[in-house]
C-alpha cells in the first residue's frame, strides 16, 4: 500500500493518550477538553482523506470548534461534499480510528478501513479545514495537517471561520464546475452572495429599525463585521456587542445563544430598553435566537420555533403571491421540544404540514430535504430552510403574470440565495429574519403576538444508567419503551393536568435524562415536571 508508513509516523507524532480516553464521534463530532483532542484531530485528518478518496476526490471539510461550550473545550467535525454532516455509517469508522491505542493499531485500523470500505489509494483526496477563535485550535490544526500530509491529501487551511462558512465553502468547492455553482469559493464569495441577496430582498423596503447582536465573544463577531462592509450604508441599523475575541475566558461566558436560551435571560452587557430588538449568536455562529424585554423587565425569547414559524409564514405568502401555490408545497420540521402552540399555529393558522423528528440537526435536515420547501429549526435556534433542486428550478424559471407576481418572485429568488442551505447559519438566519420583519413591518412585539406559547419547562435528572431509557422507534422520542412501566406512570401523571404534555428521553450530550413538559397553566406545568422527575429519581436515580 501507499500510506501505511505515513500513518505509523503520524501516529508516533500524535499518540493516543495513555489513560485510554474513549473517544466517540457523536452528533457534534468529537468534543471534549481541548488537550485530550490532539491525537483525535490527527486521525480525523486520515479519515477525512479516506472519505474524499472514497468519493472520487470530492472535497471534504473539517471544522475545529466546540460551539457554545466553554473556551477550554474543543471539537472536530467532518463535513460531507454537499455541506451536510458526515454520513452516519462513517461515524463508527471515525470512532474506530480515533481509539487506536498505539501506532501499530492505528496502522492496522487504516489498512482495515481500506479493505472494509474498498478505497482506491490511487484516487485523489482533497480536504479543506477551518477553526473557530479558540486558542487550542492552532495545535489541533497542526495535528490535523499531520494526518492529512501523512496520507497524501491535498488540503487548504481557511484559517478562522464560522462553522456555516466552512460548510458553504465545501459545497461551493464541489459545485464550482457544475451548471449550478453554489457560490464563489472564498470567504469573500460567501459575503458577496449574502450581501447581494439581502440587497435584492430589501429593495424598496424600509429596514426594521435598530438591532443589537451579541456574538458570544466568538468568531461570529469579526465575521459579522466583515460582512457588514459588503452592505451599502443605511441598509441595516446594527450594533455588534460581546465581540471580544482576544480574551478566551469570555467566550460563551454569560452570553451567546445557548446562554440566553437555557437561562431564559439577556446576556452580559445587555442594555436594551423595553422592546429593543436583540439577537444572540453562539460561539461558532450556527445558532441564533432573538429576544427583548417587555415593560417591567419581563424577558421575552423568540427562539428557533419563532424563527421557523416566521419564515414558514413569509415563504408561504411569497409562494402564493408568485403564483406557485399549486406547484410548491412546504413542510415545517420540528422536534418534540418545539412548543405545542407553535405546532398548532403551523397546522391550524398557516395550514402547513408539520413533522416531528428525533433530536439532532441531522434528523431534521434529512426530513426537511424530502419536501419542496423544508423549514427546520430546533428550539435552540439551529436551523435553516431547504429548497429541493426541482423547486429551485421552478422558482427560477416561473414566468410571472403580473407586476405583483414578479415582485414576490424576485424576493423569493433572493431568499434562496440568502438562506444557507447546507446547515443552520446564524448570519444567514439573522438576515432572513431582518428581511421578514422589514417586509411585514413587524416589531418584536408583533412577532411575539403571532401565537402564545404554552407554559413549558425543561428539567433534567441524573440516573444510574441513562442508557436504560429507550424510546419507542418512530415516536420522535415522545414515548419510552423502557424502563418497563415508566411510560404508563408518566401518562398517569400527565392525565391529571389540563392540556398536559410531557416526555422523557436520555440526553445525547449530557449524562442525564431530560424531562420536557407543557401544560395550560404555569403552576400545573411546574408540578407535572417535578412529579415526573421525582418518580424517576426515586426509581432510577
Ligand atoms: P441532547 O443533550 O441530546 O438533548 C442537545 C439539545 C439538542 C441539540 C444537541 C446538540 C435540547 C433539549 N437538546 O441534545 O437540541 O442541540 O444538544 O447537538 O436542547
Ligand atoms: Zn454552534
Amino acid at each position: 500500500g501507499k500510506y501505511e508508513q505515513g500513518v505509523l509516523q503520524a501516529s508516533n507524532d500524535y499518540p493516543c493518550p495513555k489513560d485510554g480516553a474513549d473517544f466517540v464521534y457523536g452528533t457534534a463530532g468529537f468534543r471534549m477538553k481541548a488537550d485530550k483532542l490532539t491525537s483525535v484531530a490527527m486521525t480525523v485528518g486520515i479519515l477525512a482523506g479516506l472519505r474524499s478518496r472514497k468519493l472520487h476526490g470530492q472535497t471534504i471539510g473539517v471544522m475545529i470548534t466546540a460551539s457554545h461550550n466553554p473556551a477550554e473545550d474543543n471539537g472536530v467535525k467532518i463535513v460531507d461534499p454537499q455541506g451536510e454532516m458526515l454520513e452516519q455509517e462513517w461515524e463508527k469508522y471515525a470512532t474506530y480510528i480515533a481509539n487506536a491505542k498505539d501506532p501499530q493499531e492505528a496502522q492496522n485500523a487504516y489498512m482495515w478501513m481500506i479493505k472494509e470500505v474498498r478505497i482506491d489509494q490511487k484516487k485523489p483526496a482533497s480536504v479543506i479545514f477551518a477553526r473557530d477563535t479558540r486558542p487550542s485550535g492552532e495545535e489541533l490544526v497542526r495535528a490535523l495537517k499531520t494526518g492529512l500530509d501523512a496520507t497524501g491529501v491535498t488540503s487548504i487551511d481557511y484559517g478562522i471561520l464560522t462553522t456555516p462558512q466552512l460548510h458553504y465553502l465545501v459545497k461551493a468547492t464541489n459545485t464550482k464546475d457544475t451548471s449550478h455553482p453554489y457560490g464563489e469559493v472564498s470567504e469573500e464569495g460567501y459575503y458577496k452572495k449574502l450581501a447581494t441577496a439581502f440587497a435584492t430582498a430589501m429593495d424598496n423596503i424600509k429596514p426594521a429599525g435598530a438591532v443589537t447582536v451579541d456574538c458570544a465573544n466568538g468568531v461570529g463577531a469579526p465575521k459579522l463585521k466583515e460582512f457588514l462592509k459588503h452592505l451599502p450604508a443605511d441598509s441595516i441599523n446594527i450594533r455588534v456587542v460581546n465581540d471580544n475575541i482576544s480574551d478566551p475566558s469570555v467566550l460563551n461566558n454569560d452570553c451567546g445563544a445557548d446562554h440566553v436560551k437555557t437561562q431564559q435571560r439577556a446576556p452580559a452587557g445587555f442594555d436594551g430598553k423595553a422592546y429593543d430588538r436583540w439577537a444572540s449568536f453562539d460561539g461558532d455562529a450556527d445558532r441564533i435566537v432573538y429576544y427583548f424585554q417587555a415593560e417591567g423587565s419581563i424577558f421575552r425569547l423568540l427562539d428557533g420555533d419563532r424563527i421557523a414559524t416566521l419564515a414558514a409564514n413569509f415563504l408561504g405568502e411569497l409562494v402564493q403571491k408568485s403564483g406557485l401555490a399549486d406547484k410548491i408545497t412546504m413542510t415545517v420540521v420540528q422536534t418534540a421540544y418545539a412548543n405545542g402552540s407553535s405546532t398548532r399555529y403551523i397546522e391550524q393558522s398557516l395550514k402547513l404540514k408539520c413533522e416531528c423528528t428525533s433530536t439532532g440537526v441531522k434528523h431534521l435536515h434529512h426530513v426537511a430535504a424530502r419536501s419542496d420547501i423544508g423549514v427546520y429549526f430546533e428550539a435552540n435556534g439551529h436551523g435553516t430552510v431547504l429548497f429541493s433542486p426541482q423547486t429551485l428550478k421552478r422558482i427560477h424559471t416561473h414566468q410571472p403574470e403580473s407586476p405583483a407576481q414578479l415582485e414576490a418572485l424576485t424576493t423569493l429568488r433572493a431568499l434562496t440565495d440568502l438562506i444557507n442551505q447546507t446547515v443552520g447559519d446564524a448570519l444567514s438566519d439573522f438576515l432572513l429574519v431582518e428581511t421578514i420583519l422589514a417586509h411585514k413591518e413587524y416589531t418584536v412585539r408583533e412577532w411575539l403576538a403571532t401565537y402564545t406559547d404554552m407554559p413549558n419547562k425543561l428539567g433534567k435528572q441524573r440516573v444510574a444508567n441513562r442508557a436504560d431509557f429507550v424510546t419507542v422507534p418512530d415516536s420522535a422520542e415522545r414515548k419510552l419503551a423502557r424502563p418497563e412501566g415508566l411510560q404508563e406512570r408518566i401518562d398517569e401523571i400527565v392525565a391529571k393536568y389540563k392540556d398536559g404534555r410531557c416526555f422523557v428521553r436520555a440526553s445525547g450530550t449530557e449524562d442525564v435524562v431530560r424531562i420536557y413538559g407543557e401544560a395550560g397553566e404555569v403552576f400545573d406545568c411546574e408540578n407535572m415536571v417535578r412529579e415526573v422527575g421525582g418518580e424517576i429519581e426515586r426509581r432510577f436515580g
